[in-house]
């Protein structure tokens, strides 16, 4: 059992793709156990890459992810951090697998619809980072 972080990003929200991501989260079978639509500030959002504070596309990522809602999930699962990820498709669009969510409906690198945790240290970090153990369901 593993728990990973999966945002729809103001991209995904503001192209109605929240159904259409959800849909294919169930199907995959990974459950969601938190679930809210938040919208961040430019230091929330720039608190939540931290790890990319140095990468040129810093300002302009952080800027666009506190340019709109977004919708912030806990999938759970066996192996739900690479299945999630696999799921999402490679971070440059043009370079994910076909059926992938990104290759569907990415438009940009950076605008790439959905974000997923990378490893189990950072998904911690990640889950922590918006939810709270009260809203964290089992089911
Ligand atoms: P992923 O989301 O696939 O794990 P990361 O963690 O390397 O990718 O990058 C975080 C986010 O930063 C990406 N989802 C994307 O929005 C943005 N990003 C990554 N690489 C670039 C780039 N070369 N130019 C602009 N934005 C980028």
């Amino acid at each position: 059992m593993q728990k990973t972080l999966a945002i729809i990003k103001p991209d995904g929200v503001a192209r109605k793709l929240i159904g259409e991501v959800v849909k294919r989260i169930e199907k995959n079978g990974l459950r969601i156990s938190a679930m809210k639509m938040i919208r961040m500030n430019k230091s929330q959002a720039r608190g939540f890459y931290a790890v990319h504070r140095d990468k040129p596309f810093f300002d302009s990522l952080t800027g666009f992810m506190s340019s709109g809602p977004v919708v912030v999930m806990v999938l759970e699962g066996q192996d739900a951090i690479s299945r999630w990820r696999e799921m999402m498709g490679a971070t440059n669009y043009k370079e994910a697998a076909e059926g992938t969510i990104r290759r569907d409906f990415a438009t940009d690198i950076e605008k790439n619809v959905v974000h997923g945790s990378d490893a189990p240290e950072t998904a911690a970090f990640e889950i922590g980072y918006f939810f709270n153990a009260f809203e964290q369901v089992s089911v």
